[in-house]
């Protein structure tokens, strides 16, 4: 339906990503006018942004992507069971072609201020443009990895080559002739390092620290299988929708330290061949994250990969890590095997740390000039509450999110917060760790019923600051005793310099998740506050 007046909507959603997409696709349905802004040329979100030379999901094709169009989920063609970027970018597209999506669309509009006025109850949402819109509800689609981070790093400036931030990747590149330094070694640094290594003249990885990285397992998939994936489509999903990571692999409960030597190496080996970091992790055993033993193990089995398939000795010694394999698990093919080309090198920023930038590279600390004509900051990015930042969102009685979420990033369910009536932060702090597609179906989902309930009662909406506060603490309890909580990283808001440490996700896993939000529609919208509007 188009907007009441020309700026004016039921509801503005911002961001068109896999939340934004579908959160558009399913308030068309109810007949509300909305109106989609992407500060992206293009939709596809993450996906549009993080565009640089190896960009691989790690997430098998058949289940990254949503569940509700049955019709287009056996007839989509897709060649292997991982998707490229590209992949996943087309597929946006066909997705809002399909569904008749573009003309609520507007991209290459960023928004810079969205403000909740009480007496109207309606979000003003100023664009950089200069123009504001005003709807009665707003929904922040922006992904939770989205704000990139770049580090300070003394002297950097002076280094007058190509820089890039991986999610801001250029359109077109051409490193031939050229010499590219990575900062950073996370999935993006990985992926983007062995895809480098054939494109460039020579590549030079900045690790700090090391992780243990998974082979993807990335092949085509044959007629049959797609066939019997086609077949068995329901199943597929009633299995994923049950499991706790929502990869469409089956979790066993399996202790680790219960079988034996030899079985724990074969299962362990089972798992490298057939690839992905997350099945390696929670695939086979259920405590490897859980248990100090089972972690050593994995981490072990994973140890003698990098001494089997690294030839240089010295460089298998700085790809070891000393800590446990607990982060955020990476997948990337062929990984090791780049640490073996001519045209690569590594640079452990522990052993030797940047010492002089110059204006065509930099020396480290053992005196060695690292010649560069580009360099990559590979870095991450400042997760679940850096994304919201730029909207500049301020809820009832003036209190903006930033603020709000100082101290604590703090949510209901990972996307409602108390003082934001008809705000909806989807992927905000404390949504699920698990594949990200289906869990954001559950929070879209919920977030129209929400407004399909305030719309019929004529009220606004928004989490009580009990639930907000219950959530919040139940998440930070999942974190107990979970080996994540033991090294940290991006989970946490750790790599961002001053930013309190905070489980940022809610570790329960997305059986549990679901439960929680069936619990909350079927208690009547329980930890919800309906307050109705009074015309002023
Ligand atoms: P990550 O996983 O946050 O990785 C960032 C990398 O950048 C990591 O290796 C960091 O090392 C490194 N880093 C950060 N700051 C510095 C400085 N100052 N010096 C050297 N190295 C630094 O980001 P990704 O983009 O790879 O992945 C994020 C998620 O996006 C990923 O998990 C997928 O879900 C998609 P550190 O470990 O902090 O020592």
């Amino acid at each position: 339906m188009a907007g009441k007046s020309s700026h004016e909507y039921d509801a503005i959603i911002v961001g068109a990503g896999f939340a934004g997409v579908y959160q558009l696709y399913k308030l068309c349905q109810t007949g509300l006018s909305v109106i989609l802004f992407e500060a992206g040329e293009d939709v596809g979100g993450t996906w549009y942004w993080n565009c640089y030379p190896g960009a691989t999901s790690d997430v098998q094709s058949v289940v990254y992507r949503y569940s509700w169009d049955k019709e287009d989920l056996v007839s989509y063609p897709w060649k292997n069971n991982y998707l490229t970027q590209p992949e996943i970018q087309a597929y946006f597209n066909h997705i809002v072609n399909k569904h008749d999506l573009r003309k609520h669309i507007r991209c290459g509009v960023k928004v810079v201020e969205s403000r909740f006025d009480e007496t109207s109850y309606k979000w003003q949402v100023k664009l950089e443009s200069g123009q504001t819109f005003h709807s009665r509800y707003l929904i922040a689609a922006v992904g939770g990895l989205h704000k990139a981070f770049i580090p300070h790093i003394p002297g950097v400036e002076e280094f007058k080559g190509e820089t890039y931030h991986t999610s801001n990747w250029p359109r077109r590149h051409d490193f031939r002739e050229k010499r590219v330094g990575i900062i950073g070694s996370g999935s993006t640094g990985a992926q983007l390092f062995v895809a480098l290594s054939k494109e460039s003249k020579h590549v030079t990885t900045f690790i700090r620290s090391t992780q243990l990285i998974v082979t993807n397992g990335n092949r085509p998939v044959t007629e049959a299988e797609r066939a019997h994936i086609n077949d068995t489509y329901d199943e597929i999903w009633e299995r994923l929708r049950n499991s706790k990571k929502a990869f469409g692999f089956v979790e066993p409960d399996t202790l680790a330290m219960s079988v034996s030597e030899h079985e724990r190496r074969r299962l362990f080996q089972e798992a490298w061949d057939r690839g992905n970091a997350f099945y390696y992790t929670f695939g086979i055993f259920s405590d490897i994250t859980s248990n100090v033993e089972a972690n050593q193990a994995a981490s072990d089995f994973l140890k003698e990969k990098v001494n089997a398939i690294v030839k240089n000795p010295d460089t298998v010694r700085k790809l070891l890590p000393a800590g446990p394999y607990a982060r955020r698990p990476i997948s990337c093919d062929g990984y090791y095997e780049t640490f073996n080309r001519e045209n690569v090198s590594l640079v452990s920023l522990k052993e030797t740390p940047f010492k002089q930038w110059t204006s065509t590279g930099v020396t480290t600390a053992d005196g060695v000039h690292h010649d560069l004509d580009v360099l990559v900051f590979a870095t991450g990015f400042d997760f679940a509450t850096g994304s919201f930042e730029d909207l500049s969102i301020i809820g009832s009685l003036g209190r903006t999110l930033n603020d709000h979420w100082a101290d604590v990033p703090s949510s209901y369910l990972g996307f409602a917060m108390a003082g934001f009536s008809n705000f909806f932060a989807l992927n905000g702090p404390l949504h699920a760790f698990t594949n990200a597609v289906p869990q954001i179906e559950e929070q879209v989902d919920l977030v129209t019923d929400l407004i399909l309930n305030a719309e019929a009662s004529e009220s606004t909406v928004e989490a009580t600051p009990a639930a907000e506060q219950w959530w919040t603490e139940l998440c930070h309890d999942f974190v107990k005793g979970n080996s994540f909580d033991r090294v940290g990283g991006w989970l946490f808001g750790d790599n961002i310099p001053g930013k309190k440490r905070n489980i940022l996700m809610f570790l329960g896993g997305f059986k549990k998740y679901r439960e929680h939000l069936a619990g909350v529609r079927e208690q009547g919208f329980e930890g919800f506050d309906f307050k109705t509007r009074v015309t002023k």
